[in-house]
């Protein structure tokens, strides 16, 4: 049997949604957890193999990838069932345009919200976490109105843009938790009461066999 390997940083999103399509697919692997305190990243061993000392990155019997959607793309090819990017090009391109949009529109926006906050240093930051989480609204207004027309990021079924989007929403979601201790009201946290049909959709995914697998081991 191929060995597969996976290196990641607990809690980094585009590392959890490698786990999440392994996971979907049933494919095993194990885990090499860096630590990103002792930025083992960046030790001279782990940039032979990620030149950029990031994560995630997999190896899959003599295949090493880096970046995260290569690595979606190459599991499709590699384990096709079940499928995350499509079977006609409609939705192969529902599905390219949404990761696009989270990667253009959602992801560095989480990040001016979360980093602060994540430091204890959201009455320092309070404009920019401010800005951002208008930006961010705006966002979620968008995909909350997508999944009041169809069950999944892109459409009837789950796909990749599911596994891309589920973890900057839960960095969102844990980031916005803590708005009271910087003494802001975002109007994110809880998705509950804000955009009901987020949190219909983030609650699916967390039915997903495998799921806890994936999950961040340093949130548990
Ligand atoms: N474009 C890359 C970005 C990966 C990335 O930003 N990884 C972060 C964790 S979320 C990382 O490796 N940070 C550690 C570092 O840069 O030292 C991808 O999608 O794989």
């Amino acid at each position: 049997m191929t060995q597969t390997e996976l290196y990641f940083i607990s809690g980094s999103p585009p590392c959890w949604s490698v786990m999440l399509a392994l996971e979907f697919k049933g494919v095993g692997y194990e885990p090499r957890r860096l630590d990103n305190a002792k930025r083992e990243q960046k030790s001279p061993a782990y940039l032979k193999i990620s030149p950029r000392g990031q994560v995630p990155v997999l190896i899959n019997g003599g295949t090493t990838v880096c970046e995260t959607l290569a690595v979606l793309s190459y599991l499709d090819a590699a384990y096709p069932e079940p499928r995350l990017f499509g079977t006609d090009p409609g939705d192969t391109a529902r599905i390219w345009q949404a990761i696009c949009e989270c990667d253009g529109n959602l992801r560095d926006t989480v990040g001016e919200i979360s980093r602060p906050l994540f430091r204890g240093k959201g009455r320092e930051f309070t404009d920019q976490i401010t800005d951002a989480a208008a930006k961010v609204r705006n966002e979620l207004a968008l995909i909350e109105a997508s999944l009041s027309k169809a069950p999944w990021i892109a459409g009837d079924n789950l796909s990749a843009a599911d596994l891309v989007v589920y973890p900057v929403m839960m960095q969102l979601e844990r980031a916005a938790a803590r708005e009271e201790e910087a003494e802001l009201e975002l109007a994110i946290y809880p998705f509950g009461e804000n955009f009901a049909n987020i949190d219909v959709w983030r609650r699916e995914i967390e039915k997903l066999p495998g799921y806890q697998n994936a999950y961040p081991p340093h949130w548990k």
